[in-house]
């Protein structure tokens, strides 16, 4: 399929992000996964088992608008996700979901004609309309600003 420089460029961050992401936080031990930038933030091991939330909604945010005329997604609250005792499991759990749910989106995205780019969700907490290739942008990026806050709690804890 034909796509502009910019969709391949979202596909190309969704298809290195995994494996960026595993040599980040693949084989820290537990001290350190449980490392946080300040009171009241994220540990590590929550911003891995966010991500694969994270990512398991975009996945029905780009598949709805392809499967069905104008969806209307649904929001979630990302902070009481976190509180649920599965966010203190291994990240290698969470690495495994991302890595495979990725390379879902890239075959997925690959196949997208160009007016399939165009197909309109409603996202209510936005209050408006957005396109598969928001989506896309938003969940190319979303995972590098994750890894982004890693390095600050690396750095306020010197490693
Ligand atoms: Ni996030």
């Amino acid at each position: 399929m034909t796509r502009t420089a910019v969709q391949q460029e979202y596909i190309d961050k969704l298809r290195e992000f995994p494996a960026i992401f595993e040599a980040l936080v693949g084989n820290l031990p537990d001290a350190k996964l449980d490392c946080k930038e300040r009171e009241g933030e994220w540990t590590v091991r929550q911003i891995v088992h966010h991500v694969a939330d994270s990512h398991m909604n975009a996945w029905s945010r780009m598949k709805l608008p392809l499967t069905e005329p104008h969806p209307t997604i649904k929001p979630y609250d990302q902070e009481k996700w976190a509180e649920h005792p599965d966010y203190t499991l291994p990240v290698a759990i969470s690495l495994l979901i991302i890595t495979g749910l990725h390379q879902r989106m890239v075959a997925l995205l690959e196949s997208l004609s160009p007016d399939d780019w165009k197909k309109l969700l409603y996202h209510p907490e936005a209050g408006r309309d957005m396109t598969v290739e928001e989506v896309a942008n938003t969940y190319a990026n979303h995972g590098y600003e994750h890894i982004g806050q890693i390095n600050k709690i690396r750095a306020v804890h010197g490693w």
